[in-house]
């Protein structure tokens, strides 16, 4: 783990790139913690698998007594075979898509989870130095108390991630994310159906520590997996966050998806792209429920 400071700091986009839940900018300040200086590997998820037992949520059925407090009264039990273990895997398109629908390059496969990243057939072998994914909020926690740490604020992950660079798009400053040599794993070329690769990964995780470290000491904050958070999103937090150590709001709301609360993400993934959502931007905020774990979900610890 890395040492990260003390510190004050604007939370929020300072431009116009942000999405609308990246503002108001509004002044934090953070006590100094230990953070992970990668995001948790294979090998490590592998240790606590293998000291604990535990089953993450992809390798479950999902629980339909839980499924059914989401969708309309009077819903029927789906079959059980699609209520079996599975987890989202990307499959790019064959051309440019309406990006507005995610189920296109989303596709639920059977038997996906943290041991086969691509579903069934693929493995880690080779991989224990990659990033441990399809692991969900509850998954992360889990492992965090194991390992007698817990997981980030969203505010101590934003001041983190900034490296302590003042006001900047991303952790290594203003420079382009495309621009050689490269910074993080990120998507290159035509999103969902043309990744370039340029980076050397193609739609896939890179090991840790593959691109320079922030000014912090700390790796692919940007790009690489999505990091979970602590904190319960809501899209309105920073008009009321207080400004000593927010630990984010009491409960969760999206307008996107009303029903549904929902844990913060950060940093983006592999398969982030300017033409899509640049979420390997510092200020980038994301959310999904805390039962949900896709092929490009991770997450790091810290303790204090
Ligand atoms: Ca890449």
């Amino acid at each position: 783990m890395t040492r990260i400071p003390a510190g004050s700091f604007a939370m929020g986009s300072h431009d116009a790139q942000g999405r609308p839940d990246e503002y108001p900018v509004h002044r934090v300040q953070v006590k100094a913690f230990w953070m992970d200086e990668t995001e948790v590997t294979n090998a490590a998820f592998a240790a606590f698998v293998k000291a604990t037992g535990y089953v993450t949520t992809a390798e479950k059925a999902i629980d339909w007594a839980e499924l059914a407090k989401q969708v309309p009264k009077g819903t029927p039990k789906p079959a059980d075979s699609l209520l079996a273990p599975s987890s989202l895997v990307f499959v790019p398109t064959s051309g440019p898509v309406d990006l507005n629908d995610y189920s296109q390059w989303w596709a639920f496969k059977r038997g996906a989870d943290w041991r086969h990243p691509e579903g069934p057939g693929s493995d880690i072998r080779g991989r224990q130095n990659h990033p441990v994914v399809h692991v969900s909020w509850d998954d992360a926690a889990a492992y965090a108390r194991w390992a007698g740490k817990r997981l980030p604020t969203e505010a101590e992950w934003e001041w983190a991630t900034r490296g302590g660079l003042k006001d900047k798009i991303y952790p290594w400053g203003d420079e382009s994310v495309n621009q050689a040599p490269y910074k993080a794993n990120s998507f290159q070329g035509h999103f969902p159906d043309d990744d370039q690769a340029l980076d050397g990964y193609k739609t896939t995780t890179a090991p840790v520590k593959s691109f320079p470290a922030n000014g912090f000491g700390l790796y692919d904050m940007a790009g690489n997996v999505w990091e979970w958070c602590a904190d319960w999103y809501r899209n309105d937090y920073y008009k009321k966050s207080p400004v000593l150590n927010p630990t984010g709001p009491t409960s969760s709301y999206d307008p996107d998806e009303p029903g549904v609360a929902k844990r913060v993400m950060r940093g983006g993934s592999f398969l982030c792209n300017d033409g899509y959502c640049s979420s390997y931007r510092s200020s980038a905020r994301m959310k999904s429920s805390p039962d949900s774990g896709l092929q490009h979900t991770g997450f790091r610890c810290v303790r204090d």
